[in-house]
Parts: structure tokens; C-alpha cells; sequence
């Protein structure tokens, strides 16, 4: 049994860091697509057409469930996707949702994401299906991505963008949704100038949702031999993903392969 993640570059893994963290043992490919990143800014069709490119090439890996680990093309791609494929594909936004839902106590959640992940209005979607009285402001932040991809986590510079873009939500939210796989990397600097807000990183119950339909279709129970490798794949620049990836992952990755898609 093996199981497929992607993202469009390098913050789907975050995403598989908690994975691996419920599913040790199990055989992964991870396809990060750097060669078209960023996804935030692009049109929903053209973000459906990558995502279906993915997923057929993890497919013909012979996966059991995809993971999409990117809020972008969970927002944009995820339904297609489902409509399309035959194999469990989950996406990272409904548990986002559903643990901002469990977390707050005011009914007032906030939401930062890519532009194309706020415009698509998908969190509120899914945070109204939960609970339809909950408020729910939002804010795309599109300089978090290239913030984390230079390593900036903290000091001046970071807490300065952060304050420009989550000021507006003082005082009227108790919740914020991550909803982009990068943010969690300034989930620490974010909680140091808003003590009080409870921060949603939607990696975590992803991955135990993945681990329950796994074990739904009883596809943990049949898998006799354990293998818990993880094949990384990108699109381009292998070494630019193993570089910023440790940051991420918090390991080391030892091999990355190029791929056409
Ligand atoms: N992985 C994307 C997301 O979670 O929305 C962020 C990177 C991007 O495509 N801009």
C-alpha cells in the first residue's frame, strides 16, 4: 500500500510531516510541481489541468489515496478531482475547518491563505456547512510564501509583513485558519504578537482524516510487508527542494527525482 501527496512546490511538506508522524510505516510519493509554482495566482482551470497531471502520475505509481497537500488546489481542484478519479483523494481544507469549528469559542474565525485560495471562498464554504452562525473574515498574505522560501521566520522584517496583513483581524477574531501549507513555518512568529489567538494548522487532522479512511477501506490492515520510504519527485530544481525542504520537513532529503509531467 502506498500513498501519493502533492502540492505545488515545497509546502506540501508540511503536510506530509505530519503524515509520516500517524503513518510511520507507510510506502510515500510526494510530487511537489516547481517547475509551476506558485498555484496562488493562477486560474482555476489551469490549476485543475496540473492537478489531474499529478494525479495520473502518482497513479501510475500505484498509490491507494492522494493526498492533495496545498490549499490552492484543494480549493480549486479538489471536487474535479473526486469527480474524476476513483481512489480516496482528500484535500486539506475540510480539516482545517472542521478544527477552527472545535477551536473557537467567540464564533469568529479568520482565514489567510494565496489569493486564489481566498478569492475561491472555499474555507468559508466549508466552516458554514459546519456552522452556519460562525463569521468568518479572510485576508490573502501573498508575502508569507516567498518570506518562508528565504528563511525568514522572524525579526523585524517578518513580524512587520505579519502586522500588515493580520492587524485588521484584532480584537474580532479568536481563531486563524493556515490555510497555506507555508504559514506554519511563522505559526510561531504570528503567536508571539497575537497571544491570544488560537492558530488552526490543518496538516495535523489531515493526516489522521487520511489515517481513518486508510483504515476505512482496510487498506493499513492488508499491507503485510511495511515500507516506509518516501520518493520525492519535482517538476524542477532538485536542489533548491532539498535545500528549503529541510526547513520544512525538519529532516534531511536524501534524493530527489525530476520529473515530466
Ligand atoms: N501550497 C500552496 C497552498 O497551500 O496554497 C502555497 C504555494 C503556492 O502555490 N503559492
Amino acid at each position: 500500500m502506498s500513498i501519493g501527496v502533492f502540492d505545488s512546490g515545497i509546502g506540501g511538506l508540511t503536510v506530509l510531516k505530519e503524515i509520516r508522524k500517524v503513518l510511520p510505516d507507510e510506502k510515500i510519493y510526494y510530487l511537489g510541481d516547481t517547475a509551476r509554482v506558485p498555484y496562488g495566482e493562477k486560474t482555476k482551470e489551469l490549476i485543475i489541468r496540473y492537478s489531474k497531471e499529478i494525479v495520473e502520475f502518482l497513479l501510475e505509481k500505484n498509490v491507494s489515496a492522494i493526498v492533495v497537500a496545498c490549499n490552492t488546489a484543494t480549493a480549486l481542484a479538489l471536487k474535479e478531482l473526486k469527480e474524476t478519479f476513483k481512489i480516496p483523494i482528500i484535500g486539506v481544507i475540510e480539516a482545517g475547518a472542521r478544527t477552527a469549528i472545535e477551536a473557537t469559542e467567540s464564533g469568529k474565525i479568520g482565514v489567510i491563505g494565496t489569493k486564489a485560495t481566498i478569492q475561491s471562498g472555499k474555507y468559508e464554504e466549508e466552516i458554514k456547512l459546519f456552522n452556519k452562525k460562525v463569521e468568518v473574515l479572510q485576508k490573502a498574505c501573498p508575502l508569507f510564501v516567498p518570506a518562508v522560501e528565504e528563511g525568514i521566520l522572524s525579526g523585524k522584517l517578518v513580524n512587520q509583513i505579519i502586522k500588515t496583513y493580520l492587524d485588521d483581524f484584532k480584537g474580532k477574531i479568536d481563531t486563524l485558519i493556515l490555510g497555506c501549507t507555508h504559514y506554519p513555518l511563522l505559526k510561531d512568529a504570528i503567536s508571539k504578537i497575537y497571544p491570544d489567538i488560537k492558530i488552526v494548522d490543518p496538516a495535523k487532522e489531515t493526516a489522521l482524516d487520511l489515517k481513518e479512511i486508510l483504515e476505512q477501506n482496510e487498506f493499513l490492515k492488508n499491507d503485510a510487508k511495511k515500507d516506509e520510504e518516501v520518493k520525492y519527485y519535482v517538476t524542477d530544481g532538485q536542489e533548491k527542494f532539498k535545500e528549503i525542504g529541510i526547513m520544512f520537513l525538519e529532516e534531511d532529503i536524501p534524493k530527489v527525482e525530476l520529473v515530466k509531467l
